[in-house]
């Protein structure tokens, strides 16, 4: 391969996620081997609710309680092992970087640093070198990563009100997102779906509830049950003078893996009793918060009448990642009628149950059974760039709808922004239109827009 742009140098640093929590962020500095101008990429790796340990190995200790120590090791060991296996090597060959990485990140060193938990280090360095390609080149990020191909602007999942593990709230869904289908742009999804942001504002203030956000931007208020929240949005969506279903639909994403962690307090009965989910042992969903539990058959028929009464387009995570069973039944009732994702589901890898199990295989496995019929692509879940490349063109060839997502820990870095036009997905979700991390990505995907298409 011709040798162009030279990685000369690859640093790394802790910064701050939008939760005040450490972040890695990696710069990857490149010389033109024409001209010897140097150019820096940089990308900072957000993190999620990584919940216990089933997340793709960051280095942190999963959740809130996060080593600090061990996410600023991270960001030295970026310098420290990755600077010289990719001294030299040329930065538009992402592929070899990425196996560079692989290769060096998995491999056990005595402090036994960047072997597994080091993945949020490397996906850092793998983004930055593809941003200081795209800024070498002098080509927008999207169009180095999709090239002519890559030209579909995503339609928003917006979310306008946050519970479950997001917000400090009494619903246990975690995410109510709204979808402007019936847009005819990207720009005009988006100003539909802050019109609908604004008036539920409007709504809940109207009735007393609180109008404070939640980590992804979304209200949080207090409700007593998930179809209150629903039926908010639904006001809303009519109030602003939209038909839902036809200009705006519903999705949510339910984390329902949260729903069976150990110690989710609740019985049957609704009681709190305490009892470690694994004691347990009867496959039941019980929700945190509100102590209703459910088996995996009452909760597909709740999905069931869900859809049947409001316009779904998505449901994320409605059932456990290792509840197989429910969810090819819940595909076989709804696959037809509404997007059933695989969050938690297919990226979960390193389940203790399921060791060294990766996104792209299990989703083979969810696409060989029969399980749901669309992936959520986070890239702190998956691993490199071109493995989260690889992981969307498999979705695609079978059929399955992918869609690039944010993280509830977020920053500024808008990388997902480009991604998702890049690689054609057709949807995006990354939060409500408020908070700077989350309108960050927003604010590029209009750049975007109007670079492709004109002013809208
Ligand atoms: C999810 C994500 C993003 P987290 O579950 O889809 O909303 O949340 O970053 O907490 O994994
Ligand atoms: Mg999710």
């Amino acid at each position: 391969m011709v040798e162009y742009l030279k990685i000369v140098y690859v640093r790394g640093r802790q910064v701050l996620d939008s939760r005040g929590n450490p972040a890695v962020e990696a710069a990857v500095t490149v010389r033109n081997c024409i001209d010897g101008e140097l150019t820096e990429g940089r990308a900072i790796v957000p993190a999620g609710s990584g919940i216990g340990g089933r997340e793709a190995a960051e280095i942190r200790d999963g959740g809130d309680a996060f080593m600090e120590t061990d996410v600023k090791t991270a960001a030295r060991n970026i310098e420290k092992y990755l600077q010289e296996p990719l001294a030299g090597t040329e930065v538009t060959d992402q592929r070899r970087i990425d196996h560079i990485l692989r290769e060096t990140g998995g491999r056990e060193n005595k402090e036994g640093n960047l072997s597994g938990s080091g993945a949020n280090a490397l996906l850092a360095v793998s983004l930055a070198s593809a941003d200081a390609a795209a800024k070498a080149l002098h080509v927008p990020l999207y169009r180095y990563l999709g090239g002519v191909q890559g030209q579909k602007m995503p339609v928003p999942m917006m979310t306008v009100i946050d519970g479950g593990a997001h917000a400090d709230n009494s619903l246990d869904v975690q995410e109510f997102m709204i979808v402007p289908v019936g847009a005819d742009s990207m720009a005009q999804g988006i100003e539909w779906c802050c019109e609908i942001y604004r008036t539920l504002k409007k709504i809940l203030f109207n009735r007393g509830l609180a109008t404070s956000v939640g980590d992804e931007g979304g209200f949080a208020p207090n409700l007593s049950t998930e179809i209150e929240a629903v039926n908010f949005m639904m006001e809303a969506i009519h109030a602003s003078g939209f038909e839902p279903g036809r200009d705006v639909c519903i999705s949510l994403d339910v984390a329902a893996g949260t729903w069976q962690e150990r110690g989710a307090a609740g019985n049957r009965e609704g009681k709190e009793d305490g009892a470690p989910w694994k004691e347990r042992g009867n496959g039941d969903y019980c929700m945190p918060k509100q102590k209703r539990c459910y088996s995996s058959r009452e909760l597909i028929q709740e999905w069931e009448d869900l859809v049947e009464r409001y316009p779904v387009f998505s449901l994320e995570d409605p059932l456990g990642a290792q509840d197989w069973e429910g969810w090819l039944e819940l595909t076989q009732r709804l696959g037809d009628r509404t997007l059933l994702v695989g969050d938690d589901l297919f990226a979960d890898a390193h389940l203790a149950d399921a060791p060294g199990e990766n996104a792209r295989e299990r989703l083979q496995r969810g696409i060989q059974e029969g399980c749901g019929n669309a992936i959520l692509i986070q890239p702190g879940k998956i691993g490199t760039l071109s493995e989260i490349m690889e992981l969307a063109q498999l979705a695609k060839e079978h059929g399955y709808r992918a869609i690039i997502s944010h993280r509830r820990g977020e920053s500024e870095d808008s990388f997902i922004a480009d991604l998702a036009v890049a690689l054609n997905t057709g949807l995006i979700k990354t939060g409500a239109p408020s908070r700077g991390e989350r309108t960050a990505k927003y604010n590029q995907l209009l750049r975007i827009e109007e670079e492709l298409y004109g002013q809208v």
